[in-house]
């Protein structure tokens, strides 16, 4: 694993648990996967306690923090599939804005952007490796730490959500400044989401390097490797947008994303990995997304489960969408919830996650009784059927 003292991407532990990649690909499984949005994150005791010392940022930047931080569900809960801590936020970080966690207000961009002429001030041609490599670096070794339990997760913010949170300047509730832009400066707004759809292809396809089996200097993926990773776009302000606007300034990236990575990824013979869009609360965009080149589509709870199905058609996996406000109810309750999800989306191509990510107060033994019941109901529902 180590050569010349720097950690290199090869000769990582055989798999051992692919339940997550088959649902994903649209194989059979005995039992339907399962993972949590946010499973490495505040509502874990051993999370507050090793991220208390440190900036968020700077936790950011250590692989062997986000290595630690991205194993600690893992050794709590029978969890399918492992996610790399980051943020999103590391991206504009990459375009050059500064982002700081301000405790107890979020993430924060001193600067954010307010004319147009300030796309000016944002790097326009990123050397992803260098900005980020402290990403790719945190999954080679998590690759290696996992010890081939679970297939790990990259991830990415979307173009819109990024441009969004570079225009507000942090969280919004309306993203009134971000929407004006849209409105005001269309032009300039396919610039930017232009700009950050270039940057998330390289950073996606640079974390499948980071985490591809045969990944040598001497023959980087020419023996095609089992795929051992997979990829989540999160579009999580898609909700901010209605049916024109989306279909306007995020559809096309969304799908502009998968088809280059997997284009590069081909290229650069890399493994082909799955890759999952995860749109909050675009449930006028279903069908689009379904179609958007992505395996697998995520979603948010407001969507009944049967009526995805129905919408989205058979070829297609879907991930969610328990509210995750339903792990705050006794844990009987949560197993009837679990079992009623399942019958909702049957227990073959469907991954079971939250509608969205876990919030800091969520009791872990309710996060267990979660995990627990999909893996019970849904090897019952197998049986029956
Ligand atoms: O101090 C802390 O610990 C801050 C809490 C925290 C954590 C644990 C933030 C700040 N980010 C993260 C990690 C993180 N962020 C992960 C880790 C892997 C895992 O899921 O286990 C991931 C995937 C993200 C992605 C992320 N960051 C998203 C997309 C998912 C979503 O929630 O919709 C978004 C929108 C962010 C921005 C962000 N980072 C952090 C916060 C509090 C926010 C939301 C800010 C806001 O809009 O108000």
């Amino acid at each position: 694993m180590e050569k010349n003292g720097s950690i290199v991407p090869a000769e990582f532990p055989e798999l051992k648990n692919e339940t997550f990649l088959r649902a994903a690909q649209g194989e059979q499984t005995e039992y339907t996967p399962v993972w949590c949005m946010r499973q490495a994150g505040r509502y874990l005791p051993e999370f507050r306690e090793t991220r208390a010392a440190q900036d968020f940022f700077a936790t950011c930047r250590s692989p062997e923090m986000c290595c630690e931080l991205t194993l600690q569900p893992l050794w709590r809960f029978p969890l399918d599939a492992a996610i790399i801590f980051s943020d999103i936020l590391v991206v504009p970080q990459a375009l050059g804005m500064e982002v700081v966690m301000v405790p107890g207000k979020g993430p924060t961009f001193p600067e954010p952007l307010k004319e147009v002429e300030d796309l000016l001030k944002l790097q326009q041609k990123v050397d992803v490796a260098a900005e980020l490599g402290y990403v790719f670096q945190a999954i080679t070794l998590t690759r290696h730490k996992l010890e081939g339990k679970v297939p790990l997760i990259g991830f990415s913010g979307a173009p819109w959500t990024l441009m969004s949170y570079m225009i507000e300047g942090g969280g919004s509730n309306t993203m009134a400044k971000a929407k004006a832009w849209l409105y005001r400066h269309p032009e300039a707004s396919h610039r930017l989401l232009t700009l950050l759809t270039d940057v998330i292809v390289d950073y996606l396809v640079g974390q499948v390097a980071a985490g591809a089996q045969g990944g040598t200097e001497e023959g980087r993926g020419l023996k095609v490797a089992p795929m051992l990773q997979a990829l989540q776009l999160f579009e999580s302000h898609a909700g901010h947008l209605g049916p024109e606007q989306f279909a306007e300034f995020a559809l096309p990236s969304i799908r502009s994303i998968a088809k280059r990575v997997k284009n590069k990824l081909l290229e650069d013979a890399l493994p082909a990995v799955p890759m999952i869009i995860f749109a909050k609360d675009a449930h006028y965009a279903l069908e689009d997304l379904a179609q958007s080149g992505y395996e697998v589509v995520g979603l948010d709870w407001t969507i009944c489960p049967q009526d995805a199905r129905q919408r989205t058609g058979k070829d297609i996996t879907l991930q969610g969408n328990l509210d995750p406000c339903a792990l705050y109810a006794p844990k009987e309750k949560i197993g009837e919830l679990v079992k009623k999800m399942l019958e909702g989306f049957g227990s073959q191509r469907y991954i079971a996650n939250l509608g969205h990510g876990l919030y800091p107060d969520i009791c872990p033994e309710h996060v267990g009784a979660f995990v627990d019941a999909v893996h019970i109901h849904s090897r019952h529902l197998n049986k029956c059927s």
